[in-house]
């Protein structure tokens, strides 16, 4: 990883998503014609396009403000980003807590860190469970996800679907002998010893969590699977990323030309190479906000805000009584 409508046939096919073409701001000729005019000027437009189009092979692309509504601090946001915030360890650039050189000689901040970021109960944002329904649906190819967090495991996609492009405390590995831990004995580690160095039972080698550091190679299935899934990509969304850390930033350049890409983030991001501020914009698309309220919003226009809140009202519930009966 390097730093730097109104036609009763169609409403009747979709019956069961409560679908209002008349919502919508494309024309019935456009729906005939399956003629959706790119760049989409709207989520109205992109609503359309997807129930239309029905894509077989959305791709995610996802960043860390896909789970800062979840508590937990990206990297790069003004005053609540992790880099705003790595005073108390006195690094001279932010990113050497995450620099596997800087780990190796001195893994004492990132451990500091890990206590404070890998042990907070956290759980899956609208985001996540939207991008659930689209697989449920059968509408995703794949979700690249470069969040070390596991909520999109949490919020129950399957993991076929997913490429932790920079890997998750999931696992962790002697950087000696390569024995593999269990996220549960890293967490139980952090929470219990008194040491903060987690060491290899069998050869007192530090144990590292399994997530990619600058200056380390990303997962091989990454490297398997993205060329293929990009390339067959016919919808790519790309949210809550500022799109400054490579390779995968450079995945938004690999789906081809006529390939609409949609961003969802708090600012605007991965400029120039998407061209949402061009004049010669033919397919990109930029939606300011938080990617919970833009992925509200669309699910609102494709009728299926019912589907996902039924998704995320078990999970709250369990939550409920589990702190009844603390
Ligand atoms: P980043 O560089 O910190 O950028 C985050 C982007 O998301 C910024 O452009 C923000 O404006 C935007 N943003 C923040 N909150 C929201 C929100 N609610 N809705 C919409 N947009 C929002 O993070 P990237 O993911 O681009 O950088 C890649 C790094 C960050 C990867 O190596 C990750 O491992 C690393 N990271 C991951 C986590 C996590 O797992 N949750 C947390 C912090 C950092």
């Amino acid at each position: 990883m390097n730093r730097s409508q109104s036609d009763s046939s169609l409403k009747s096919e979709d019956a069961d998503d409560n679908f209002n073409f008349t919502d919508l701001n494309i024309t019935l000729a456009e729906i005939e014609q399956e003629d959706i005019k790119l760049p989409f000027k709207s989520l109205e437009d992109v609503a359309a396009y997807i129930k239309v189009k029905k894509p077989k092979n959305v791709v995610f692309l996802v960043g860390a403000g896909i789970s800062t509504a979840a508590g937990i601090p990206d990297f790069r946001s003004p005053n609540t980003g992790l880099y705003s915030n790595l005073q108390k360890f006195k690094l001279s650039c932010p990113e050497d807590i995450f620099d596997i050189r800087f780990f190796k000689r001195n893994p004492v901040p990132f451990f500091q860190l890990a206590k404070t970021i890998f042990l907070v109960d956290v759980r899956p944002t609208f985001t996540h469970y939207f991008m659930k329904l689209l697989v449920d649906k059968g509408h995703v190819r794949r979700i690249y996800s470069q969040n070390i967090d596991t909520l999109e495991y949490a919020a129950g996609i399957n993991d076929e679907v997913i490429v932790t492009a920079h890997g998750s405390h999931r696992t962790s590995t002697c950087l000696k002998c390569r024995a593999t831990y269990t996220q549960e004995y890293m967490e139980n580690h952090l929470r219990h010893s008194s040491e903060l160095i987690p060491k290899c039972t069998a050869c007192r080698g530090v144990i590292k969590p399994d997530i990619v550091f600058f200056g380390e190679n990303l997962p091989e299935r990454f490297y398997d699977l993205h060329l293929q899934d990009l390339g067959d990509a016919d919808l790519l969304f790309i949210m809550g990323t500022s799109l400054q850390v490579h390779p995968v930033a450079g995945l938004i350049e690999v789906v081809r030309s006529d390939v609409p890409r949609i961003l969802f983030n708090l600012e605007p991001s991965g400029q120039p190479f998407l061209a949402y501020n061009s004049k010669y914009n033919k397919r990109d698309f930029f939606h300011k906000g938080t990617t919970d309220e833009s992925c509200r919003k669309l699910a609102e226009l494709l009728g299926w805000l019912p589907e996902i809140e039924a998704m995320m009202k078990p999970k709250q519930e369990g939550k409920d009584e589990d702190t009844k009966k603390d």
